[in-house]
């Protein structure tokens, strides 16, 4: 049967209005380095908004998806602070400073963890499934999921083409991470493909661990997930991360590969047996006649070190409509020379990338967020995409209205001590709300119901 015409569509994150750097992170590098330092949310929404306006200018397909609120004065009643909303934020700030960072984070700006999704060409139901990150390893992404299922329900409503589970119970046997540890093959993107789950450790099975960061996602997880969408045996392979590429700072895969279609760009040092890894996605991707190419960059071209520092890996591997593979890269892999050597090189060597895109992300990265952390990929065939609520995707006119909406609401300056200022909290809401309309979303956030 010939499979229907189908893309890739890349969902970025918009970067939220308390955009700031916490050190909320043990085991992001770049999160605990920059802790307290003063962040800039107007420059780190336009950057986001500036990629996302690039790539749809390029012919991809741009989606957008909303900022959570924050500060979420949700977790901290939960926690036991009481009284109107601008007293629970001044007893935070006074009795725990640290619940207060997490309650503030915009950490939802990296969409990459908001879900896993699965294709309809992969699912047993035909349905597009999409699961929501528990999150469960850190507290201010534990908050997410609940409230990233419904801005998922407002934009993918269409029940008969898609599949919005509840998250995985949120505890440490099941942590999951969403699609920042899943990638998928397929020759076509309408093909069937085979998915390919990555965890750092299994919680119940045997394996080596990490032993100075955390392993955030499980195995149990990642065939829960499986499970939950109806992926086939045949078509799935899981495979173990590198305990000491975690201990190095990888704290999810999408810091060490990126996958597209029929190629896996990664480290030599990613995967536990990578050769065996390789294997299985061949012998599966073979049945379904597809190729697989693995473009590996060794330890002496590139260090584990340098790819943590530059982000190499966290970039998006995008196929245009002429054919070309594409790899977004952000400033920082231009700054590090063994990485801009590296990139350099591919011209005169026969790969499948054919052209490198830079950008400046600065404000993210500064958190452990390039390219491919602010993105969530769903495959869409046309019937589906024109079911997706149309308010979301990136054109001329949603640009020029976001890039507005951001000069509005957003400051240019975020101090930690900032966050205790009850002002933030009413201007976030006013710029949310303000953005449910934009977006046509309807009314996603707690202090609109
Ligand atoms: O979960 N940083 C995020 C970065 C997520 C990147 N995503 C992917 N690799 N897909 C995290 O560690 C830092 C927040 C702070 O420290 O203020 C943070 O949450």
């Amino acid at each position: 049967m010939q499979a229907s015409k189908a893309y890739e569509a890349n969902f970025d994150g918009l970067v939220g209005p308390t955009h700031n750097y916490a050190g909320l992170s043990f085991g992001n590098v770049a999160s605990r380095s920059n802790e307290k330092s003063v962040a800039n949310p107007k420059a780190a929404a336009k950057q986001g908004l500036r990629k996302m306006k690039r790539l749809a200018d390029l012919g991809f397909q741009q989606g957008v998806l909303p900022p959570l609120e924050r500060p979420s004065i949700r977790l901290l009643r939960d926690v036991g602070f009481s009284g109107d909303d601008a007293s629970v934020i001044a007893r935070a700030a006074r009795e725990a400073p640290e619940l207060l960072a997490a309650a503030s984070s915009a950490s939802a700006m990296w969409t990459a963890n908001a879900a896993t999704v699965s294709p309809s060409a992969d699912t047993e139901d035909g349905r597009v499934h999409f699961t929501p990150a528990n999150l469960a390893a850190k507290l201010h992404r534990a908050i997410e999921h609940g409230e990233t299922r419904r801005s998922l329900g407002a934009i993918f409503a269409d029940e008969a083409r898609f599949r919005i589970h509840h998250a995985l119970p949120g505890t440490p046997a099941l942590g999951d991470e969403g699609a920042a540890n899943h990638t998928r093959f397929a020759r076509e993107y309408g093909d069937k493909g085979v998915e390919f789950f990555v965890y750092g450790k299994s919680e119940y099975g045997q394996g080596p661990q990490p032993q100075r960061y955390p392993a955030r996602q499980t195995l149990e997880a990642s065939r829960a997930v499986a499970r939950l969408h109806g992926l086939s045996n045949d078509a799935t392979v899981f495979a173990q991360q590198s305990p000491d590429v975690i201990d190095a700072g990888v704290f999810h895969n999408d810091v060490i590969a990126v996958g597209n279609r029929t190629t896996l760009f990664c480290h030599e040092r990613a995967f536990v047996d990578q050769h065996k890894v390789y294997d299985e996605l061949r012998t599966k991707l073979d049945a379904l006649g597809t190729p697989f190419t693995a473009l590996e960059v060794l330890e002496s071209e590139v260090s584990v070190e340098d790819a943590v520092s530059s982000y190499l890996f966290n970039s998006q591997l995008l196929s245009s409509t002429d054919g070309r593979q594409l790899l977004i890269v952000p400033q920082e892999c231009r700054e590090n020379a063994r990485v801009a050597a590296y990139l350099d090189s591919l011209a005169s060597r026969k790969t499948p990338i054919d052209e490198v895109l830079v950008f400046d992300l600065r404000e993210s990265m500064k958190n452990g967020g390039g390219p491919a952390c602010l993105r969530l990929r769903v495959v869409l065939d046309e019937a589906e995409r024109a079911a997706v609520n149309a308010r979301v995707w990136m054109n001329d006119a949603l640009f020029t209205q976001l890039d507005a909406w951001i000069d509005r609401h957003y400051r240019d300056r975020l101090a930690p001590a900032d966050l205790a200022d009850p002002k933030l909290l009413a201007e976030s809401r006013a710029a949310l709300d303000e953005l449910t309309t934009i977006l046509g979303l309807g009314a996603v956030y707690d202090f609109q119901r």
